[in-house]
């Protein structure tokens, strides 16, 4: 099977070893870069991760051992469903003869029904009780990355791993789900796009992490003849620089206040291998995009059909395939200049950094932060803003991309403890980039453990660490909805946090602590620029504020009632002269 893998262009192997694993173990080995982690879900978040970045020239996967070995990364594959993101898991099972029947909790030691815990958060769940011929076994892998990509979880039954095997078994069982070839769009409904297009005075692109990065390049040239204005979502952050002059940044609930400005003026969204979430829309849908239509490009019809935001066309295609035919036919393009140019004024005149989050002595402004960050990285940098909290918010907010770089994040499951596991998979795929790490302390307490894995492998990895006495967004919300009592958000509500410097000194890790100005000293630029993993500690206040955002009130009858995207609070009142 890890010969089969070999072919298929796996290279890495993510693990935390085990007996019911051990010959899968044995073999990667012969094969593999294997790549120890401390705890399981780090190794899955890793794989995803450094699939993800499309930085390497092979694929990981993550092998775990039977029982807590699955049970322990059962969020990776949470998350690596909901973000479609490529997934391979080998985990080990208790022989087949151990496996529990008629309702046993469990015969074989540490026996769990990992089938049965993965199956709702994967695309494919498959155990392997005996050999299983190459086909069977590829066409089971290959479902990870074909049509709609997600995990694949394959469970080895101990005495399955170790059968002497002769010749490739026979085996007729039919795949466990069917093969997505690439849909490609009709010609009549590339037509239907087209004559919306045509028609309209004020277009936009959206462009979801659908498109690949490559394809996103490719297309490029493409979209600068038409001139049209792009956005992107938060999982195609890198798909344009943040400098050309069509892009008009990142809309969303925790968008951009331009941004959102500008997208909801347009009178025709087209929205490209974007799943339009209820964060990319605003949970306020119906007033998404209140005066236009809204084009949907998506390969998976669920996603077109949901219900939610109104669509003008939904098309079930390739992004990329149908981007490229809407676009292909340069005979007509209209004039869009006197949009293009209030799209650039509303840009201009909002800032990233707004004043009212204001400044305190003795701490750094997140929003400065992540400004001087972007004009500290380089190019070539992979940047993973961590996936929860306000360090991920603020640096999807305020962060200006260069064309080149990578960007990582797992929105969908917005969990705590992605960011230094991501970083580590995304550092490994390429050695020779730097990657840069932003975390809140609360979302770096959840996998800590991994800088072990970061000083053994002598990572080029910087880590920012949002050091605000715990979960400031939690605090905010126990402030605003239930009069501050406050619980197990900070320190002094029950909250415990390591002192950064003593902890990373610990595993070997250089550390600092950032204050005002931090981007001209020189002891800062020396360790910048090194190629040694480095933990930089940021303060930032525990009351700071993290304006503009989507404000929400309790209704009477509980339940919460959201603004549209084009109302972030504060509500800036020359927003009535941009037609609102
Ligand atoms: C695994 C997990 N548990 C709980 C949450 C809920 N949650 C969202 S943000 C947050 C606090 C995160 O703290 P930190 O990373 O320090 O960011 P801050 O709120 O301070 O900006 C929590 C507990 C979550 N996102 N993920
Ligand atoms: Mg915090």
């Amino acid at each position: 099977m890890i010969q089969w893998l070999y072919e298929m262009g796996y290279t890495h192997c993510f693990f935390v070893s085990g007996g019911n694993s051990m010959h899968l173990l044995n073999a990667a080995r012969q094969k593999m870069t294997c790549v120890p982690v401390v705890h399981e879900v780090s190794g899955g978040i890793a794989a995803e991760y450094f699939n993800e970045s499309h930085l390497a020239q092979g694929k990981a996967f993550v092998l775990v051992t039977a029982g807590p070995g699955l049970t322990n990364l059962v969020t990776a594959l949470a998350g690596a469903y909901l973000e479609s993101r490529e997934l391979l898991v080998l985990g080990g099972q208790v022989k087949s003869s151990d496996l529990a029947t008629n309702g046993l909790r469990q015969r074989g030691i540490q026996e769990i029904d990992g089938i049965a815990i993965s199956q709702s958060i994967s695309k494919v769940v498959f155990r392997v009780e005996q050999p299983i011929s190459q086909k069977l076994f590829t066409d089971i892998v290959r479902q990870s990355s074909d049509g709609r990509k997600g995990p694949v979880v394959i469970e080895v039954c101990l005495d399955a791993q170790g059968a002497p095997v002769q010749s490739d078994p026979d085996s007729s069982r039919a795949l466990p789900s069917e093969v997505v070839s690439v849909a490609l769009p009709t010609s009549n409904e590339i037509n239907q796009i087209r004559t919306l297009l045509l028609k309209s005075s004020k277009p936009m692109l959206l462009l979801g992490g659908g498109l690949s990065r490559q394809d996103c390049a490719a297309l490029l040239p493409l979209i600068e003849k038409w001139k049209i204005p792009v956005t992107t979502t938060w999982n195609a952050a890198d798909r344009m620089d943040s400098g050309h002059d069509l892009y008009f940044g990142r809309p969303n609930t925790w968008g951009q206040r331009s941004s959102n400005l500008i997208i909801q003026q347009a009178d025709l969204l087209i929205a490209v291998g974007s799943r339009l979430g209820l964060q990319q829309t605003g949970f306020n849908w119906p007033e998404f995009v209140p005066n236009g239509e809204v084009i949907q490009i998506d390969i998976d019809k669920g996603e077109l059909e949901k219900g939610h935001p109104k669509l003008a066309l939904a098309i079930c295609a390739d992004a990329t395939s149908t981007l490229r035919s809407i676009l292909e036919d340069v005979s007509q393009i209209p004039d869009w200049s006197d949009w293009r140019g209030h799209a650039r004024r509303i840009r201009q005149y909002f800032p990233l950094s707004e004043e009212v989050n204001g400044h305190h002595q003795g701490f750094l402004n997140p929003f400065d932060f992540a400004l001087t960050l972007s004009d500290l990285c380089e190019s070539t940098d992979t940047v993973v803003p961590c996936s929860s909290g306000g360090a991920f918010t603020v640096m999807m907010q305020a962060f200006n991309q260069k064309s080149g770089q990578t960007i990582i994040t797992n929105k969908g499951l917005a969990s705590m403890g992605y960011g230094l596991a991501g970083a580590i998979g995304a550092a490994l795929a390429d050695r020779t980039r730097r990657s840069v790490l932003v975390e809140g302390d609360g979302g770096f307490s959840q996998n800590l453990q991994e800088l072990a894995t970061v000083a053994v492998q002598k990572l080029n990895l910087k880590m920012f660490v949002f050091a605000n006495n715990g979960y400031a967004s939690i605090r905010m919300t126990q402030k605003n909805y239930f009069d501050g009592a406050y619980l197990g958000c900070d320190i002094e509500s029950g909250l415990g946090f390591p002192d950064w410097q003593i902890l990373a000194q610990a595993f070997g890790i250089d550390a600092m602590t950032l204050s005002e100005g931090f981007q001209t000293d020189p002891r800062f630029l020396e360790s910048w620029k090194n190629v040694k993993p480095c933990l930089y500690v940021v303060p930032v206040h525990p009351e700071q504020t993290y304006f503009p955002k989507i404000a929400s009130q309790v209704t009477a009858s509980g339940s919460m009632e959201s603004a549209p995207l084009h109302k972030m609070t504060p509500v800036i009142l020359d927003e009535k002269s941009y037609h609102f």
